[in-house]
């Protein structure tokens, strides 16, 4: 039985902490994609808007209220941001499952608690951000005080994707408004309702006005509004390597600093050795949870070749227990993906990947005849030149490709544009840890999967992104280093 739907937030955007709907002409159309109705309309806000955030951001930047606040004060708002979340979490999770399918078992486990989490992670963080006092090399011993301090970069343009778009949001909201800057988010088009549901928990939570700012709208339209303007200070964007290259190319005129966390085709690799009790259940939640649509997801499965059929039997064994429905209903395991452009997009790939030479396991198919469901696919090739081995599909495919040699396979992992993360299962400390090195990933996993953590960075290497996010380390993209040097009379 499905649970009620929440009543969904009215598409207005949030700024300087009132409810606009704007004078937009242009909206966008919200779906719910377990069957396609229709769950709302959007404003597709112009540059005209995005100026309006973006001064009331800046304003606020400026704003003593927020400047000057102690930072024990400003962690006391996050923590209190962080126990809001808690008090609706069963909202915010149904929210999320609405408009984005994801089952209510993963978003009222994992996307709101996480939600929640971070932000309690960050706001430890808002008294312990410090410069340091340094000793100059070329001057006489004495004769200088110097120090940094870490200066908060200003108005952060914050871009997310519809995949997680509560998590993802977050993952920049908390350390940004720890360091002490202030926000512009622009949720996917997709999946704005989670963000507008937060936007009221900051009014709740008593953070000044303008602090946090939301700005619904398209990638082209309100996205590259908030890119092109020349009050952010900093994009933070979690999207597609082409959406991130281009913004790239956008930021270059005026040095906008920039973090891009961005897409993937992640290797899990089974060796010889590995305990199947694991590998089996964790390749297959690597894969296919979230309907697959995780930027680390482990989308290419190396496995011995003697163990090659077992191994696939196994895991679409365990895909085979999943139920497959709408994210609402409490028993469903794996929901439809987020859009019909998304899933002719992905079952387009596997048809390519097919009639270049793939062979299929399991699946390839839309499931049912209502909504956006793909049943959980397995491919096999060898041929590293194919889509399957090659694209980011973002759907509920496995590409599976055996080995003989243990030597090819750190090449064969690495035999992509990409490089998020990877997984390897083996019993063996040494392999473990000499394939590690080996692996061009940003993160690697060994005998666990999707586990990411807000004091372990995360973030891509090659065409997988710019940056770190999470950890200590994601302040040096919110903060500004400043060096005083101070002769001692
Ligand atoms: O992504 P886009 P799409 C990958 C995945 C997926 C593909 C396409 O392979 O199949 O991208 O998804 C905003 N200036 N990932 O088309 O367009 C857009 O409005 C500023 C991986 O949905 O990159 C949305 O808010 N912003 C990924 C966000 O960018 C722009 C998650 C992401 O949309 C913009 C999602 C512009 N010119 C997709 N154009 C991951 N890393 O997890 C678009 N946007």
């Amino acid at each position: 039985m499905a649970v009620q739907v929440p009543p969904v937030p009215q598409g207005k955007n949030y700024i300087n902490g009132a409810w606009q709907s704007g004078d937009v002409a242009a909206s966008i159309t919200v779906r719910n994609p377990a069957d396609g109705s229709v769950l709302g309309e959007i404003p597709n806000s112009d540059a005209g808007v995005v100026d309006q955030a973006v001064q009331a951001a800046r304003q606020a930047f400026n704003n003593p209220d927020w400047r000057q606040l102690p930072p024990m004060a400003r962690e006391s708002l996050l923590q209190r941001l962080a126990d809001l979340i808690d008090q609706n979490a069963d909202e915010l999770a149904a929210l999320e499952s609405l408009d984005n399918g994801k089952p209510l078992a993963f978003s009222s486990t994992v996307d709101v608690p996480l939600s929640a989490m971070w932000f309690r992670y960050f706001a430890g963080w808002c008294s312990k951000l410090s410069g340091r006092q340094l000793t100059p090399a070329l001057q006489p011993e004495g004769s200088h005080h110097v120090y940094t301090r870490r200066e908060p970069v200003g108005v952060v343009g914050a871009i997310v994707p519809w995949n997680f778009p509560l998590v993802l949001a977050v993952w920049k909201l908390a350390p940004a408004l720890a360091a002490g800057c202030t926000v512009v988010l622009k949720p996917a088009e997709q999946t704005p309702y989670s963000a507008l549901r937060l936007a009221s928990l900051f009014e709740e939570a008593g953070f000044p006005p303008g602090v946090f700012n939301v700005v619904l709208g398209d990638g082209p339209t309100t996205g590259q509004a908030i890119v092109d303007h020349p009050g952010i200070s900093k994009i933070s964007f979690t999207g597609s390597t082409a959406v991130g290259k281009h913004i790239l190319h956008s930021v270059a005129d005026d040095l906008k600093r920039v973090t891009l966390e961005l897409g993937g085709k992640s290797p899990t690799i089974v060796m010889p050795d590995a305990d199947m009790d694991i590998a089996v259940p964790g390749a297959t939640q690597a894969v296919f949870v979230n309907a697959g649509q995780i930027c680390f997801a482990g989308t290419r499965l190396f496995a011995p070749r003697k163990q090659f059929d077992q191994v696939l039997e196994g895991i679409a064994n365990v895909a085979s227990t999943f139920k497959i429905g709408a994210g609402l209903n409490p028993e469903t395991l794996l929901g439809p993906v987020v859009s019909q452009k998304q899933m002719d997009g992905i079952l387009g790939k596997v048809d390519a990947s097919i009639s270049q030479g793939a062979s299929l396991f399991c699946g390839g198919k839309r499931y049912g005849d209502t909504g956006y469901f793909i049943e959980p696919t397995i491919l096999v090739t060898e041929d590293q030149t194919n889509p399957a081995f090659r694209d980011e599909f973002f759907g509920p495919v496995l590409t599976a490709t055996p080995y003989d040699d243990l030597d090819e396979l750190a090449a064969m992992a690495n035999d992509s544009c990409y490089g998020l993360a990877a997984h390897i299962y083996t019993q063996e400390l040494n392999t473990a840890h000499l394939l590690a090195a080996k692996l061009e990933a940003g993160t690697v996993w060994v005998n666990t999967q999707l586990s990411p953590d807000p004091n372990i960075p995360f973030g891509g290497f090659k065409q997988s992104g710019w940056g770190r996010e999470n950890s200590e380390d994601v302040f040096s993209h919110y903060t500004e280093t400043k060096s005083v040097v101070m002769k001692i009379a």
